[in-house]
């Protein structure tokens, strides 16, 4: 069983897109949970390939051709995931904030929310506070997540929340931030009211909030 899961992290590593597919489809049928192959290869795999990009043996077409086989295997599990939960639990606005191009982590928190029961609004990647705001005004939802993977950009968090402010709708929402750069102590300075280290504890973090 284990190995399935390091043949799929080594085959995401490698870019084999259908590979990555054809196996996650594997795990499944061999009994697997959904959150088993995700965290324990698709997770894995990437979290491996962040490593290496950072020390400079991986550049950014290697990079990108992982994430596009990674997101291959989360079309096999998105289904299930969105099936493995029943109660509507709230609607909830997502995006990447302006300037970020980083949506991997922020397309897992929207399966893993839409698994939870939310209706999720994906507003994409490079998201302008104006959009966000025209979001909240537009499908009134509960709950707002942003993402950022940059330092340069988590920044654009602040800006979208003021003008949220400016708009007099702050307080129609509960807004969460999240990705590697964002931490606890930042959502509480830029006053969002929450945070979430992962996808999964988004799930409970957004429950929590509706209360
Ligand atoms: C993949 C990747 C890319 C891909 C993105 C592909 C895509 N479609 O997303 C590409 C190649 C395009 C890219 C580009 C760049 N990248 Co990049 N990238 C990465 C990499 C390797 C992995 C990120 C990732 O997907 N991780 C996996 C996901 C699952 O994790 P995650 O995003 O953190 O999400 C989890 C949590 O954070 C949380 N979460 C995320 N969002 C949200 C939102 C909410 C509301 C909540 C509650 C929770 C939550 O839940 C998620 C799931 O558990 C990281 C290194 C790393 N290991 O993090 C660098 C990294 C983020 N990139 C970096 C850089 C510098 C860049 C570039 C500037 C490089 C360049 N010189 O061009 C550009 C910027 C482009 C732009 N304008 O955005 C730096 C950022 C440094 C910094 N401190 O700011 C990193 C850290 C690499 C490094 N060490 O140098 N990148």
């Amino acid at each position: 069983m284990a190995d399935v899961l390091q043949k799929i992290a080594t085959n995401l590593y490698q870019a084999k897109t259908d590979a990555v597919a054809e196996l996650v489809q594997e795990a499944l049928d061999a009994g697997m949970a959904p959150g088993e192959v995700l965290n324990g290869a698709l997770l894995a795999g990437m979290d491996e390939v962040g490593r290496d990009f950072k020390a400079g043996d991986l550049y950014v077409p290697e990079v990108l051709a992982a994430a596009r086989a990674m997101q291959a295997g989360m079309d096999v599990l998105r289904p299930l995931l969105a099936d493995s939960d029943i109660v509507s639990s709230g609607k909830y606005v997502l995006g990447t904030v302006k300037g970020d191009l980083h949506d991997i982590g922020k397309n897992l928190v929207r399966m893993m929310l839409e698994g939870g029961g939310f209706e999720v609004i994906d507003l994409g990647t490079d998201v302008e506070p104006s959009a966000f705001v025209e979001a909240v005004r537009e499908h009134k939802p509960d709950l707002v997540g942003m993402s950022a993977l940059l330092t340069t950009t988590m920044t654009q968090m602040k800006v979208t929340i003021e003008a949220l402010e400016k708009a007099g709708l702050r307080n129609s929402v509960k807004i969460m931030v999240g990705g590697a750069p964002v931490t606890a102590a930042f959502a509480e300075e830029i006053s969002a009211d929450a945070y979430a280290h992962d996808a999964a504890r988004a799930v409970d973090v957004a429950r929590w909030l509706m209360g």
